[in-house]
């Protein structure tokens, strides 16, 4: 068995920019030769956006690697970067937020706003004794005072955790105990499909269990009661009444700015650290250079959370370092309508979408009738982050969202990466429907066999990074070791990202999910996603989940649990006869060696909170084999209907 990974999908259709586009983009294909030519000076450039008090010393010391520094020597303030300079520039009147709150409540917010506001948290936390270096856990909703909290933090050089509002007591207190957090900043509650949803109890939980907790502080966002221990101080007495003039001052481009935990599902959460100079320089040039934005025109919506690290650095400090006007909402996609999103983005004239696959695959399934009621056609620009994207997804979302106009970036990083790594540049690629495409400027990715030898096009295997990159994690917080281990020690002097792909004939990239997830089917190493994109090609299938389940004949047999299209009868022999059909479609679109086993239909897939599809359950259902854990589920009900229909259906083996 010689291949790495199998290459099992083709596509041709490719799309250039429109021409309007390309001919206004703030960059251009010159970018590639200019960074080629320099990496460091190119990057160099790149830092030149911001405002630095002090100049660095040296670009890059990599004299200790894995442990990089950037902008040796060089000093700057995050917050006033993303805030002060704008304001000062004579843009304080620009809108930085426009925030849709779920029940239909609003806020603008300007950016000379929003500086009094964070001046306002960073003098109250200096009150309650918060210095540099100290750790603030953020435990928030939706709501303006999330990027307050954060700017407030990178402020006065403190660092921030920011723990996803959906995590248990127990995430919570795990992530403070790791970090050592001081004070949480948290609310009452938040509002969720349709209905406040506490948040406050929870947090009361997790600091029971947290001596290092000295002050709770606590926003008004639903009113609804919470109990009050002599920890807690209400945001609006405390943070609101706190003077709004301060003077950020200038910390090094290595200080810590960030712990992000990554979600991991099994071992003990990462807590990825991240620092100052590099890191807004990263996102600030790459939400330039991927989202075209011109921010005295444009209205950028990315509709994760601020929880996860797309929120951290495509809705706080890529856009806010880049003095964008955006858009905030807080609730669901289906509060209190399916067209919640659409509506929004008819009423905010919003020009930029950056979002998940699974939303776009939710949107397929409830139908294109519900978009086509509203007016999108304000979008230029549309992107794609989370998981690989399905090509018949990808088209769906350019059609259906971006009238067939507007390009669609797939955007590929991690929360270790910071920002976006491999990403078409919209005013220059042709992208082709699933593709990442190709590493950014000054950025260097390749697929790698498992002797690190790069594979030739057309071949698959391990994305590594070659070099060191700006916005880069410098450790797993506390942990040096482990990090070590977990990146770098796979392959000599590489980074390994876990992911799969492969360089299709043109050289160019595609991700194939995670390589813990690949199939050994009949000593063929299958991708899941090329499975999943095969199904999602079938015109009454709206989303797929495929897992390698043990196969007394094959060594591992493909299981595909497979959401149809709203519109498709599934019932009975209908059922039956779909499911037969999609399996000779994969199998015509793949070859024999990529047909499911099984196919079961099902009406929902678990997902992890960020939206990720665990597979790791599926494939213990169905191996028959009990749950692992489901904490990190976003709806643990659906597992139980999975289960209970595994069971029921009977097997479909040839
Ligand atoms: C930004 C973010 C990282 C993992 C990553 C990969 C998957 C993200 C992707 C993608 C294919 C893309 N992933 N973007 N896979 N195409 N465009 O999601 O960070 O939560 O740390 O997840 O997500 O598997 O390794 P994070």
């Amino acid at each position: 068995m010689s291949e790495t990974l199998a290459n099992l999908l083709q596509e041709t259709r490719q799309f250039p920019p429109p021409a309007e586009l390309a001919a206004a983009a703030n960059v251009t294909a010159a970018a590639y030769d200019e960074a080629a030519a320099d990496r460091l000076a190119f990057w160099a450039r790149q830092a030149g956006r911001l405002d630095w008090s002090k100049e660095w010393d040296e670009i890059l010391d990599w004299s200790n690697p894995p442990f990089a520094k950037w902008f040796v020597g060089g000093q700057l303030n995050v917050a006033y970067n993303c805030l002060d300079r704008h304001v000062a520039a004579g843009n304080g009147d620009r809108v930085a937020i426009h925030w849709e709150g779920e029940p239909g409540d609003n806020r603008t917010i300007t950016y000379a706003d929003l500086l009094a506001m964070t001046s306002q948290a960073a003098n109250a936390l200096t009150d309650l004794g918060v210095v540099a270096g100290d750790r603030i856990a953020i435990y928030l909703p939706m709501i303006p005072e999330a990027a307050v909290a954060m700017l407030a933090c990178a402020r006065i050089g403190a660092t921030h955790s920011v723990v996803f509002g959906g995590f248990s007591a127990d995430s919570l207190s795990n992530r403070i105990q790791d970090a050592t957090a001081k004070v949480v900043i948290t609310a009452d509650g938040g509002y969720r499909r349709g209905k406040p949803s506490a948040l406050k109890p929870t947090v009361d939980e997790a600091v029971s269990r947290c001596p290092s907790i000295e002050h709770v502080l606590v926003v008004r966002r639903t009113g609804q009661d919470v109990a009050w221990t002599d920890k807690d101080l209400w945001w609006h007495e405390t943070v609101e009444t706190a003077s709004t003039e301060h003077t950020a001052e200038a910390f090094d481009a290595e200080h810590p700015l960030f712990i992000l935990y990554t979600s991991g599902t099994t071992a003990k959460p990462k807590g990825i650290l991240h620092t100052s100079g590099g890191y807004l320089t990263q996102v600030a040039y790459t939400h330039h250079a991927v989202f075209d934005l011109k921010p005295e025109t444009d209205v950028y919506w990315c509709s994760a959370d601020i929880g996860w690290v797309t929120g951290h650095s495509y809705i706080v400090y890529g856009p806010l370092a880049n003095g964008a006007t955006q858009l905030m909402y807080e609730g669901t996609p289906d509060t209190p309508h399916r067209g919640r999103f659409w509506e929004l983005i008819q009423k905010h004239k919003v020009t930029i979408l950056y979002t998940a696959p699974t939303l776009i695959r939710t949107m397929m399934k409830w139908g294109a009738d519900i978009p086509d009621q509203y007016d999108l056609s304000s979008l230029r620009l549309l992107g794609s982050v989370g998981e690989p994207i399905n090509p018949e997804a990808w088209m769906w979302y350019r059609e259906n969202i971006g009238r067939g106009g507007c390009p669609v970036v797939d955007t590929w990083w991690q929360t270790e990466t910071g920002a976006i790594m491999i990403s078409p540049l919209p005013g220059v690629t042709a992208a082709k429907p699933g593709s990442a495409m190709r590493p950014l400027p000054g950025i260097s990715a390749d697929v790698v066999d498992d002797q690190a030898g790069s594979v030739p096009n057309g071949g698959g295997g391990f994305l590594v990074l070659r070099e060191p990159w700006p916005s880069m994690l410098r450790t797993i917080w506390g942990d040096d070791e482990r990090f070590v281990d977990t990146y770098w020690s796979r392959f000599e002097g590489l980074y390994f990202a876990g992911d799969g792909a492969k360089k299709d004939d043109d050289g160019d990239l595609w991700l194939l999910g995670r390589v813990d997830d690949v199939m050994l089917v009949s000593g063929h190493n299958i991708s899941t996603t090329e499975v999943e994109s095969a199904l999602v090609s079938h015109p009454s299938v709206a989303e797929s989940a495929v897992v390698g389940a043990t196969d007394p004949t094959t060594g591992q047999a493909i299981v595909a649990f497979t959401i149809p299209r709203g519109s498709v009868d599934t019932s009975g022999e209908a059922g039956e006869a779909l499911i037969a059909e999609l399996r000779e479609h994969v199998s015509k679109t793949l070859g024999p060696i990529a047909k499911p086993r099984q196919i079961m239909l099902v009406a929902e897939l678990p997902k992890t909170r960020s939206g990720k599809i665990m597979r790791r359950l599926l494939r213990d259902v169905a191996e028959n084999r009990s749950l692992g854990d489901v904490t990190t589920l976003q709806d643990s009900s659906v597992m139980d209907l999975i289960s209970a229909g595994m069971r029921s259906s009977k097997s479909d083996e040839d």
